[in-house]
C-alpha cells in the first residue's frame, strides 16, 4: 500500500490544483513501483494534528480518487474517519475505507461501509491524534490491541460489514511509546490469530527516529528493515511511502520465505491463496 497524502500547503485554488496534479502523479508512480493499493488521505493523523473540516477533506481527496480510478488497476483506499468522505470516495471509485478510528469517530461510518461493499481497515489508536502521544500507558499492550481489533471487527460485522472485507492494523505510532511499538511489531503473530489480513504502517515513523536519531527523510533503511521483518512475521499489507525500495526488499525476502514454505508442508499460505474478498 503506497501513501498519497493530499494535504496542501496552499489553500488557493491554484495551489490546490497543483497539489491534486502532484497527488495523482504520485499515485500512478506508486502503482508503477509495485503498489497493489494506493492510499489517498486528506487529513493528517500525525501526533498533535488537528481535524480537517469535512468540505475541505472532500475537496482534497475526491478529485484525486476520481482521476486515479480509470488510470490504474491498483485498488484505491481512502484514509478517512468521516462517513461522508468515505461515501463520496467509494462513489468516485475507492475500493477500501482506511479508518484509523476503527468506526469510532463517525456513527454513520459503519453503515456507509456496509452499504458500499468496500473493504475496511480497522486500526487501533489510543486517544486522538491530538493527544495520543502525550503519555500512552497500557497494562498489556499486546492483549489490549488484540482485544480491541477483535471487538471492532465484531462490531463491524454486527453493523453489516462481513468479516471477509475487514483488514486489521495494530496502529504503529498511534498512542504508543517506543517499547509498545517494538512489542507490536515483534508479536504480530498474535494479530494473525484473528484470521484477517494484517496491515502494518511502519513507514518513516517516529519509533525509527527514536532508534536511529534521524529525521523522517532519513528513515528509509529503518523502514526497509522493519518491512522485511513484518513480511517474515506474516504481515499481508505494508503501508509505505517508499514503495519502490520496499517492494524490492520484500520481493527478495518473499523469495527466501517461499523456499522455506515449499520445504515445510502445512505452513501459512500467502494472501492471494487465502482470498481476502473485495479488500484484495
Ligand atoms: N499511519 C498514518 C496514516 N494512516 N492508516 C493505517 N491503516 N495505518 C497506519 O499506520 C497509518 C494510517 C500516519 O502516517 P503518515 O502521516 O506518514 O501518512
Amino acid at each position: 500500500m503506497g501513501v498519497v497524502n493530499v494535504t496542501p500547503d496552499s489553500f488557493s485554488d491554484g495551489g490546490l490544483f497543483l497539489d491534486r496534479e502532484r497527488a495523482v502523479r504520485r499515485g500512478l508512480e506508486l502503482a508503477a513501483d509495485g503498489a497493489d493499493i494506493i492510499d489517498v488521505g486528506g487529513e493528517s493523523t500525525r501526533p498533535g494534528s488537528l481535524p480537517v473540516p469535512e468540505q475541505e477533506e472532500l475537496r482534497r481527496v475526491i478529485p484525486v480518487i476520481r482521476e486515479l480510478r480509470p488510470r490504474t488497476g491498483a485498488l484505491i483506499s481512502v484514509d478517512t474517519t468521516k462517513a461522508a468522505v468515505a461515501a463520496a470516495a467509494v462513489e468516485a471509485g475507492a475500493d477500501i475505507i482506511n479508518d484509523v478510528s476503527a468506526l469510532g469517530a463517525d456513527p454513520d461510518m459503519a453503515g456507509v461501509v456496509a452499504a458500499s461493499g468496500a473493504g475496511l481497515v480497522i486500526m487501533h489508536m489510543k486517544g486522538t491524534p491530538r493527544t495520543m502521544q502525550l503519555n500512552p500507558e497500557y497494562e498489556d499492550v499486546l492483549a489490549e490491541v488484540r482485544d480491541f481489533l477483535e471487538a471492532r471487527q465484531e462490531a463491524a460485522e454486527a453493523a453489516g460489514v462481513p468479516r471477509e472485507r475487514v483488514i486489521i492494523d495494530p496502529g504503529i505510532g498511534f498512542g504508543k511509546n517506543l517499547e509498545h511499538n517494538l512489542s507490536l511489531i515483534a508479536r504480530q503473530d498474535l494479530f494473525l490469530e484473528i484470521g484477517r489480513p494484517l496491515l502494518m504502517g511502519i513507514s518513516r515513523k517516529s519509533f525509527l527516529g527514536r532508534i536511529l536519531g534521524l529525521p523522517p527523510e532519513e528513515r528509509l533503511e529503518g523502514t526497509i528493515a522493519v518491512s522485511v521483518l513484518c513480511v517474515l512475521k506474516g504481515a499481508d499489507i505494508l503501508r509505505v511511502h517508499d514503495v519502490k525500495q520496499v517492494a524490492r526488499a520484500v520481493k527478495v525476502a518473499e523469495a527466501v520465505l517461499q523456499v522455506g514454505r515449499d520445504a515445510t508442508p502445512g505452513s501459512r499460505p500467502m494472501l492471494a491463496e487465502r482470498g481476502t474478498g473485495h479488500a484484495g
